[in-house]
């Protein structure tokens, strides 16, 4: 802190002084309060528990980290189940995630400055020696100039800032020699040739070895980025150049920054999802703070913070001013249309807005960042993590969560700013539930399906750049710090800058702002910043009393954004008609429609279609009314077909060394035992014979009372069932015959009977790709007795079996001692499937929709089949209640109005409305599970 010379209040304008007091001030501000604040609400933690999480923190940072070392550097990440490095392009393609993967030893790189974090120098000195030995930058690989900013560049930086730290303090470092800075200089060329086109804008991809335009580079003709891809730049470039003197990088991030402000929408000051880079037209409309646009906000104002220019503290501003007008719905935050801020875009969230909160703490805002940490940590008490999208009445709507640390991230930044203890709590949970649901033998594995527990092959490598970071900042005290961490701003990775680049080499030229900004009336935030000074002595239970109104907001009470939503429509009246209650027979009914604009087409096959042109409602507000019922239809379809589908089911390894730790994503059966109503079964494996079981078994001795390992292909799956069931197994596995297949990259499916009576079949049967499958067969290879849990979600982990999993884990982090070796010598091939649309990366996270199937609707308005946030009961159904809907949903007998009148709405006109939900409605059709097939 010795060199902010500020004490200025968050946002106030003092534009010759080093701008990072505003950091300062938040964090001493708020600490101080801490210590007197606690007469009632989260009991204060011990310094003892503080340093028992912290060091339960490096114990697990030394499970992900050793393991990652052991069996998968160089490689870029560690396929935890597998137990192996992910090297890109001898794996399945998972599409844009992979565009990660630059053959550059991507974790190592990001774990450089945890290390130092972490208090683990020595280890540091190794990794900066492999890194400066091993890592190759020149490689003929296309990948994300997003994520090797963020990361790889964001990592050689946030190492060299701290490589200079302790070689100043005189004990380790000593031989460094600004070896890492050269890299990153090296690596900032090679991203350069990304700006070359007239917006200023980058390309997303590059090739680290040809570029962007020669025909080898294999990229170059995208002609759209996200708005986080293009903005989300400036600290990394901005400290590459303030580091080394070459301004060219300061000055291509500003100009990819101007370009975004002089596009951002006028009326509503809100960007679009993604932009044209060559246009500079937004391609998607819809605006939020998560996914594709979220760092871009970060980027504005830490960019104020670590530069000390004004003008990008104004633009964040001015366009926190618009969020909070428009996409806050405290708790929520819900994406609108930039040109029509009032409409909601969607009905559901993502998990990357879960940063947003610790944003609002360095802007100084801190009751809607409690409100909205509070929603989002009781969406995780509910399903342990918080999924990939969720909806605004708090259900899953993309289950995979790739332990994402941004909530971590913000639940630090809140204890900073409140010195509340129940925050230190919040960081218990998150520490518990890793151990619990996604620590594997060999590091921690993504979760596939939250509702399951099961487990996906990856480990991306923020988990150990940012999540251990923040879990062991959240519980150390200064002094468990070999520096000070206020010294430095934390990038969108959380790789650490030094504050004191805020005034050197600063020679590139500001943008004139004089005359650009509007005056912001921000009466509408008087909770911001410099109220906190005055709220926090003056009422020790600030925060509590923030959080308490929203207990319960999960399981009992509707959200306010839903309320909004009815609010939204014209001056308190109800909507003309909801899609819920339309019915097609309903003369009434059709009479509305027709004034809202929208017609109904019978088409030949006897579906009916939905179309709405806004010019030919009776009014504008009718025409209004109309998008809205649209929207609504939407919602109610997508929601009923998620519904329709059998939800995946879990194969859990329970033997010796696994102990229930690897949980499988497995594909159901539409016939025999229902996981999901029945007791999960439990029982060895054993592989039958011949492995199709595509006639009787030769081995029935080895089957019996076991489940059946079978191969898939040459029969019908109930043929299989039969033949295993007559030989007295208890239920079987069929593993895909396609070799590298895998849930990762390929959509689940529901195993089809064969047409006729499957009644007969009474064992459970589960589908695995062949990556999962060979998981089981590779532990039959080393283990011999291999014992599984079929079940429709994952069970606890066996408690008498804890003690002794928790102890092998522990020993596996020591060098040597490695038990599990899962894999050794795999080799996996290209899948034919098409790869799945699953992504962190910024530009493809919105693939997460529901699939749908649009046929069966409910006439009945006493059933609430719709939008569960259109109905005035609100009620929120749990896991079981959600499951036995769905079966019920299944049911064909369902009809829709007196006769089954199946129904697709399709859009027209008004597309620049419209546009996003079109974008998600292709996404659900991607996403739809396979049906029926061999
Ligand atoms: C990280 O790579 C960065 O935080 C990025 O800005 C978005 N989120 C991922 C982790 O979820």
């Amino acid at each position: 802190m010795s060199e902010a010379g500020g004490d200025r209040g968050c946002g106030s304008p003092a534009p010759q002084r080093a701008p990072w007091s505003l950091v300062a001030t938040t964090a001493a501000l708020c600490l101080v309060t801490a210590t007197s604040m606690w007469t009632a609400g989260a009991a204060p933690m011990t310094r003892e528990e503080k340093q028992k999480l912290g060091n339960q923190v490096l114990e697990m940072f030394d499970h992900a980290y050793g393991n990652y070392m052991e069996h998968a550097y160089p490689a870029d990440e560690l396929m935890p189940l597998t137990c192996r490095g992910r090297i890109r392009g001898e794996e399945p393609s998972r599409g844009d995630v992979d565009d990660a993967l630059g053959k550059f030893s991507l974790t190592l790189i990001d774990s450089l400055d945890t290390l130092v974090v972490l208090n683990k120098t020595k280890e540091f000195e190794d990794a900066v020696k492999k890194v400066l030995r091993d890592v190759n930058l020149d490689n003929d690989v296309v990948v994300s100039v997003f994520e090797t900013n963020i990361r790889v560049l964001g990592g050689l930086l946030g190492g060299h800032s701290l490589a200079i730290m302790l070689k100043e303090k005189g004990e380790y470092m000593q031989w460094y020699n600004d070896e890492l800075l050269q890299m990153a200089k090296q690596l900032g060329y090679k991203l350069l040739p990304a700006f070359n086109t007239t917006s200023g804008l980058p390309y997303p991809r590059i090739n680290l070895k040809f570029g962007i335009r020669k025909p080898e580079a294999r990229t170059g003709t995208e002609t759209d980025t996200c708005t986080a891809c293009a903005g989300t730049l400036i600290l990394e470039f901005a400290a590459l150049s303030r580091f080394t003197g070459a301004t060219i990088f300061e000055e291509y991030a500003r100009k990819a920054l101007d370009f975004l402000w002089e596009k951002r929408q006028r009326s509503s000051n809100l960007v679009g999802v993604t932009i044209n880079i060559h246009t500079g037209d937004w391609v998607r409309k819809d605006s939020g703070v998560g996914a594709g646009i979220d760092s871009y906000y970060e980027y504005l104002l830490k960019a104020y913070v670590l530069l000390g220019d004004d003008s990008f503290l104004e633009r964040f501003n001015t366009h926190y001013d618009a969020i909070m007008r428009y996409i806050s719905q405290p708790p929520l935050l819900l994406d609108v249309h930039i040109h029509k801020p009032m409409l909601n875009a969607r009905t559901w969230m993502d998990a990357l807005l879960a940063f947003f909160p610790g944003l609002q703490v360095l802007k100084g805002d801190i009751r809607p960042a409690i409100e909205t940490h509070e929603m989002l940590y009781q969406v995780i008490k509910k399903h342990n993590f918080l999924p990939e999208a969720f909806t605004t009445d708090f259900r899953v709507h993309w289950a995979q969560h790739p332990l994402r640390p941004e909530f971590a991230e913000s639940t630090y930044f809140l204890y900073k700013a409140t010195g509340d203890p129940y925050y230190l709590e919040v960081g218990k949970t998150l520490i518990e539930n890793l151990n619990k649901y996604a620590r594997v033998p060999c590091g921690f594995a993504a979760m596939k399906d939250v509702r399951t527990g099961s487990h996906e092959d990856r480990m991306d490598s923020f988990f150990l750049a940012e999540m251990f970071k923040y879990l062991y900042l959240l519980f150390a005290d200064k002094e468990d710090i070999i520096f000070d961490i206020e010294d430095y701003i934390f990038t969108t990775e959380a790789h650490l800058l030094p504050l004191w680049l805020s005034t050197t080499n600063h020679s590139v030229s500001k943008k004139s702002t004089t005359s650009e900004y509007i005056e912001l009336d921000d009466s509408n935030f008087d909770w911001t910043c410099p109220n906190t000074q005055i709220l926090f002595p003056n009422d020790p239970l600030y925060a509590q009393s923030i959080r308490e109104p929203l207990k319960n907001v999960v399981d009992k009470s509707c959200p306010r954004g839903v309320i909004r939503v009815e609010e939204s429509f014209r001056s308190g009246s109800r909507p003309p008609l909801r899609a819920r209650d339309f019915m097609a027979t309903n003369p009434e009914h059709l009479e509305i429609l027709k004034k809202m604009g929208v017609s109904l087409i019978h088409l030949k096959d006897g579906r009916v279609q939905l179309v709405q042109h806004a010019i030919q409602a009776a009014s504008s507000i009718d025409a209004e009314d109309g998008l809205r019922f649209m929207q609504e239809m939407i919602e109610l379809s997508s929601q009923q077909q998620k519904e329709q589908q059998l939800p995946p089911r879990a194969v859990q390894i329970v033997s010796h060394p696994f102990f229930g730790r690897v949980v499988l994503t497995a594909g159901p059966a539409q016939f025999g035992l229902d996981l999901s109503k029945h007791k999960e079964t439990r029982g060895f494996v054993a592989s039958s014979k011949p492995y199709n079981g595509c006639s009787e078994l030769t081995n029935p001795e080895a089957v019996m009372g076991k489940i059946a390992l079978l191969l898939r292909g040459q029969c019908m799956f109930a043929e299989k069932a039969r033949n295993i069931q007559n030989a007295g197994a208890i239920g079987g596995i069929v593993i895909d015959d396609n070799e590298g297949s895998s849930s990762d990259t390929a959509p689940l499916f529901q195993m089809a009977g064969d047409g006729k009576d499957t009644d007969d079949i009474k064992i459970p049967m589960l589908f695995l790709f062949s990556k999962e499958g060979s998981i089981i067969l590779d532990a039959i290879r080393e283990y011999e007795e291999v014992e599984v849990l079929l079940s429709d979600k994952a069970k606890d982990r066996d408690p008498e079996t804890e003690n002794e999993s928790q102890n092998q884990s522990a020993e596996q982090t020591t060098p040597g001692s490695q038990e599990v070796d899962l894999v050794d010598g795999a080799s996996p091939e290209d899948s034919p499937l098409n790869s799945h649309p699953e992504s962190s990366s910024p530009a493809a996270t919105d693939s997460a929709t529901a699939s749908a199937s649009p046929s069966q609707q409910n006439s009945d308005p006493t059933e609430n089949h719709g939008p569960p946030g259109f109905d005035g009961e609100c009620t929120y159904l749990d896991e079981d209640e959600e499951q036995s809907e769905t079966e019920e949903d299944s049911n064909p007998n369902v009809s829709w109005g007196k006769e089954a009148q199946p129904m697709h709405p399709i859009l027209a006109n008004w597309n620049e409305d419209m546009e996003a939900i079109e974008m998600m409605e292709k996404e659900m059709e991607k996403r739809e599970m396979m049906k029926g097939e061999l």
